[in-house]
């Protein structure tokens, strides 16, 4: 009996660590799910989970200038990074914009409407493997900036290139693990409790 209780233990160990190590989830991947929204005033909704959340998609090509998503944190959530993996124009133009804003619309970035931005920032290709909320939310472009995590409400993101350059990307919202970091110290329990059991034998 006990060794099942073991391997039950050690099973549901080996599941959290492999959770772990796959706990990138694809929110939203054009070449599957469709173009993302390319108008401000309706961004596609999307629903980040705590942990990694991959967006993958083009933009800056003829009649899609920009993607637009918009996403929610409840209680207890927040955005602590977004890392860009990849940003590969076709024409050589490596620099983009994005923003991020409240509320579930966006606006076309102009003079006009570069102080409805909480952050906004040029996008560079040689940024690809780095972590660029720092920059949106201490040093951006436009707007007054935000601390991380950015935390609970309502917001909406854009990418651009408003060269006519199709430039694939790839983000990667890193959002405040509360539940998975409840279910660690859960699991830090449970390992403590079965190394006890496993030396008091
Ligand atoms: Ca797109």
């Amino acid at each position: 009996m006990k060794t099942g209780t073991h391997w039950a233990c050690a099973t549901f160990l080996l599941a959290i660590g492999l959770s772990g190590v796959a706990g990138a989830t694809t929110v939203w991947d054009e070449s599957v799910d469709g173009d993302l929204s390319t108008d401000p005033n309706a961004p596609t909704p999307v629903q980040f989970q705590a942990g990694s959340n991959i967006i993958t998609g083009t933009m800056g090509g003829p009649g899609n200038v920009g993607d637009y998503i918009t996403f929610t944190f409840g209680p207890g959530q927040g955005l602590t990074g977004l890392v860009l993996l990849e940003f590969a124009s076709q024409m050589g133009d490596e620099r983009g914009f994005h923003g991020i804003n409240e509320g579930p619309t966006s606006f076309i970035p102009s003079p006009a409407t570069q102080d409805n931005f909480l952050g906004g920032n040029h996008l560079n290709a040689f940024e690809a493997g780095t972590d660029v909320l720092p920059g949106l939310a201490t040093t951006p472009l436009v707007g007054a900036g935000f601390a991380i995590p950015l935390g609970e409400g309502t917001y909406s993101y854009l990418i651009q290139q408003t060269a006519s350059d199709p430039t694939s990307y790839s983000l990667e919202f890193q959002v405040v693990p509360v539940p998975a970091a409840v279910w660690l110290f859960g699991s830090a329990l449970g390992l403590l409790g079965w190394l006890r059991r496993v030396s008091g034998r």
